[in-house]
């Protein structure tokens, strides 16, 4: 028997650190090549900015497919919605000219944030204390426990005895607030703009995603699946209890969009030329001084969803390897460059020091007591902000990419030099 397997695959971007690595532009770049994006995870606590023909956007559940023409945009079952501000979004691409109508198409199974959601997050937080994740206040954990504690609504829902699901649910956050002392007083506004929200939401198609996605696979149509925050913030592998509530990995595509595991293609990892991380956890290249300012004002690192600022420092290959390893990446995707143009050296971190002990792979005991161990390199001290082919690369930074490429294993096949579109380097 001959077995036909000319299947199409779905392609995966996803951060490979902890979140802002640039998703956003990658997907708006590569999706010329797709005819379907899709976002398997996370919610509103994303924040994917795109820049082009001077114009920038924060695109926060909407995938970044929206820019390109005709394709088609969906937000699978593993994404949870808040309708507020999913409306905010909408509003604000229909402003400039966007029609999404028919363009976007919304998993029946995500699951809806809630506006008691969002205070349960607060209160969360609040009586963590010292210890707080630093979330980004939108609801994103409870909604998920909701999710996995099988009392949670879902988009579906909405056409189906919503009224009774939803009373029933904040019927049950509101004793839980209670047992937190947290108020109640903005809910009424919250609700407000959520059902506002509802309304805007309805006018777009349910669907149920898993067929859609395996249908248009079937049919020879390529998919690319595109990540939210990062590698190093997933539930499971990231550095937990500072994570966020889904699994960014590539097997998030898996359960978050309905796709086969052996039906995964491409996965290009997308990681920046140095290392940010917002809200609170070990990070351990972090930098303390003017340099990790410098990394800062530089790469303009500031969070596009709270406005936070974004805690910098030199890249982490040992903690780049372990996301390498845990996503299968088969391709790199480096971006700002360009923040490092006027440093006189480089560094990278290659191993750890651990209890005194240098290690070489990403610990559970990931905690601030960890010291990084840095190779360095000569900075290329030029700007490489109007390149636009690889050959135009200063030598040291061609250095710079050959050390990372050996020690990763994995070559890197675009380079990032600037926000905009054309500011995109690809590599033979
Ligand atoms: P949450 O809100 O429950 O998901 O927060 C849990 C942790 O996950 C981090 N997280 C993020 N880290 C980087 N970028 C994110 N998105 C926004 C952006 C962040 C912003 O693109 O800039 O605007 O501040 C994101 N979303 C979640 C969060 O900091 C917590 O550490
Ligand atoms: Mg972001």
């Amino acid at each position: 028997m001959t077995i036909k397997n000319k299947q199409m695959k779905v392609d995966v971007l996803l951060g490979l650190q902890w979140g802002d690595e640039g998703k956003g532009k990658v997907v708006d770049v590569l999706t010329p090549k797709y005819g379907v994006v899709a976002r398997f995870q996370g919610g509103p606590n994303a924040g994917h900015t795109l820049e082009f023909e001077g114009q920038k956007y924060v695109l926060r559940s909407i995938p970044s497919g929206i820019f390109q023409g005709n394709k088609i945009n969906i937000i699978g079952n593993g994404v949870v919605l808040d309708p507020a501000l999913f409306k905010v979004e909408v509003e604000g691409l229909e402003a400039s000219g966007h029609d999404l109508t028919k363009r976007l198409l919304i998993s029946k199974k995500a699951h809806l944030i809630l506006p008691t959601h969002r205070l349960l997050d607060a209160a969360y937080e609040a009586a963590k204390g010292d210890a707080k994740i630093g979330t980004t206040g939108k609801g994103i954990g409870p909604t998920y426990t909701d999710k996995i504690s099988r009392n949670g609504v879902r988009v579906g829902d909405l056409l189906h005895n919503f009224d009774k699901k939803y009373a029933a649910a904040i019927a049950r956050h509101k004793a839980m607030l209670a047992q937190y002392n947290y108020p109640l007083d903005q809910l009424e506004t919250i609700e407000k703009e959520w059902f506002a929200g509802i309304e805007v939401l309805k006018k777009f198609q349910f669907i149920d995603s898993e067929h859609e996605v395996n249908n248009y696979i079937a049919k020879g149509n390529s998919i690319l699946a595109e990540g939210a925050q990062g590698t190093m913030l997933d539930i499971d592998f990231g550095s937990y209890p500072f994570v966020t509530s889904s699994n960014t990995i590539c097997a998030g595509v898996c359960t978050g969009l309905g796709v086969a595991p052996r039906n995964i293609g491409e996965v290009f990892g997308i990681f920046k030329a140095y290392c940010t991380r917002v809200g609170s956890g070990p990070f351990p290249t972090e930098l303390h001084d003017e340099i990790g300012q410098k990394i800062r004002d530089l790469g303009h690192e500031y969070g596009s969803v709270t406005g936070r600022p974004r805690r910098c420092g030199w890249v982490d290959l040992v903690a780049l390897k372990y996301a390498i390893m845990i996503n299968g990446v088969t391709q790199l995707i480096m971006m700002k460059s360009d923040v490092l143009d006027d440093f006189d050296a480089i560094k990278a971190c290659v191993a750890y020091k651990m209890n005194g002990e240098e290690i070489d792979y990403f610990p559970y005991e990931a905690d601030d007591s960890i010291e990084p161990i840095y190779a360095e390199l000569p900075g290329w001290k030029c700007d490489m902000t109007k390149m636009q082919h690889e050959n135009e690369f200063p030598e040291e930074f061609n250095a710079y990419v050959d050390f990372l490429e050996k020690e990763l294993k994995t070559p890197i096949k675009v380079v990032s030099v600037g926000p905009d579109r054309k500011q995109t380097i690809f590599r033979g």
